[in-house]
């Protein structure tokens, strides 16, 4: 029967979730979000994070993908609509394992998708695969673009027209294992290859890309990225050396150069008046996320800015990721509110 006398209630714990903001998509893990505005719409190529039998180790071959989905979102707070797969890995001639970061571009009326997978020898390179829509599906070239390597790609529009291709990543993403874009053999594990602490720490490349959007127009150029006494940041400099993960965006005719400081897990940023840099590091855009892996991108969608992020909010494993969104401020003086993606 029912109880009359006074009980003795636990006293619960509410534990507040730590998340800032919350996942964009949860019916498939997504990560390393690249966001740009095509037709006044915002779509989003990410990473589609699953599932792998690939053992966990310092080359991140537990980050095992195999195809690529588009997302679109109609204003900042709708809802986000998955156009479905629009490039699989088995109809990628070249490439063997491993589909990470993407970015895609558009030039006249047609969309291109810059994609990182290992080819059959297992060395990293970078993809091209053409559309007529912004939501693919996504056609790919039958060998990677020559000249090209490692992996992260990302591309910039320039306000005069041309595009620029950015890229590279330390570790897992093999760049300390190229000298002048030769593949240098019998380098093995993460580090083999990377400079000694003391010396300038390897920068991320930059290429033009010839007018068919499918080629460089040139020998890919190492970015030096310099302190603000203006010299290098040397490999030892950990939280604020560049891993991967780089974008450029422009503001106020500065270039801004964001990237993930990889083991200390920031986005950094660094500002220049050229596209080819030198750039000066600057700080911290986002701190870390929860998940060893930080990747973003900044875009500017109808005057406000916003980055796109990822962490591991809905897995709470490091592979399988979800990507979130909020808005950034460039402040006056032209350096960028941090942001924190953790309550603090
Ligand atoms: O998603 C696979 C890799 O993890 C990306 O290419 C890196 O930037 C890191 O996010």
């Amino acid at each position: 029967g029912p109880k009359t006398e006074t009980q003795q209630v636990p006293v619960e714990t509410v534990t507040e979730n730590p998340f800032v903001n919350p996942p964009l998509v949860s019916h498939v893990y997504t990560a390393d979000p690249s966001a740009h505005v095509f037709d006044g719409k915002l779509y989003i190529y990410p990473s589609h994070d699953v599932e792998s039998a690939a053992a966990q180790d310092d080359m991140g071959s537990h980050f095992d993908m195999k195809d690529y989905h588009v997302f679109s979102m109609d204003s900042p707070s709708s809802e986000v609509t998955d156009h479905g797969k629009v490039l699989a890995l088995e109809d990628v001639a070249w490439a063997s394992r491993q589909l990470w970061a993407p970015d895609a571009a558009e030039k006249d009326g047609k969309y291109y998708l810059y994609f990182p997978a290992k080819d059959k020898q297992d060395v990293f390179r970078i993809g091209v695969a053409v559309a007529d829509n912004p939501a693919g599906p996504f056609k790919a070239e039958p060998e990677p673009i020559k000249g090209s390597y490692s992996i992260d790609p990302s591309v910039l529009k320039d306000t005069d027209g041309n595009y620029y291709l950015y890229a590279g990543g330390i570790w897992g993403g093999q760049l300390q294992r190229f000298k002048n874009g030769k593949y240098q053999e019998g380098l093995t594990g993460p580090t083999a290859g990377l400079p000694a602490d003391s010396l300038p720490a390897l920068g991320p490349y930059v290429a033009k890309l010839s007018a068919d959007m499918k080629s460089f127009s040139e020998t890919p150029k190492e970015i030096k990225i310099l302190d603000e006494s203006g010299n290098p940041i040397l490999a030892g400099d950990n939280n604020r050396r560049f891993f991967e993960a780089a974008w450029v965006h422009k503001y106020a005719d500065k270039y801004y150069l964001s990237y993930s400081t990889g083991d200390t897990h920031f986005i950094a940023y660094a500002t220049s008046d050229n596209p080819y840099g030198p750039f000066t590091y600057k700080g911290i855009v986002l701190h870390p996320v929860q998940g060893w892996t930080n990747h973003h991108s900044i875009v500017e969608w109808n005057g406000k800015w916003y980055l796109f992020y990822h962490d591991t909010e809905l897995s709470g494993e490091t592979h399988l990721r979800n990507i979130k969104m909020t808005e950034l401020v460039h402040k006056e003086d032209g350096t960028i509110e941090p942001i924190f993606p953790m309550k603090k």
